[in-house]
């Protein structure tokens, strides 16, 4: 009987270590989800590509970080005198924006990884991808 006390104790002194933070809720403060919001500009210069006179165009910032779990609500603004696209192929994104258009993309439950942030429409030689960058919560 002493025996099963004392585990019964190691198993509740576990479980308070990794449920966390004081006054409940079961999940430690660091576990958390949040949701950020970021403003990016789709933004455009001349440029010359192999001898070849063009726009290039990158987005601003190009990179974006996060926890998993967390939600992303990514403002995307296009000052390209064309449309651009804006992709994600992990969150189903396949946004086109109509040069001057804002739109926004909401991505919920987002998984640990590294995820390109395209443009679907030019080549990467002039529409610079950029990185989704999902952090592991340990
Ligand atoms: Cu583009």
């Amino acid at each position: 009987m002493l025996v099963r006390r004392g585990l019964a104790a190691v198993v509740l002194s576990a479980l308070a270590l990794v449920g966390g933070a004081p006054g409940g809720g079961g999940r430690p403060a660091w576990a958390a989800t949040a949701e950020r919001t970021y403003q990016v500009t789709q933004k455009f210069w001349k440029a010359t590509v192999a001898g070849v006179n063009t726009l290039a165009v990158t987005n601003l910032p190009s990179d974006l970080i996060a926890y998993e779990g967390d939600t992303v609500v990514i403002v995307v603004r296009n000052e390209s005198p064309i449309a651009e696209g804006f992709s994600i192929d992990a969150y189903g994104v396949h946004g086109v924006l109509a040069s001057k258009q804002t739109r926004t993309f909401r991505l919920s439950g987002l998984r640990a990884g590294a995820y390109v942030i395209y443009c679907q429409l030019h080549p990467y030689s002039v529409h610079y991808p950029g990185t989704l960058l999902v952090l592991p919560r340990r």
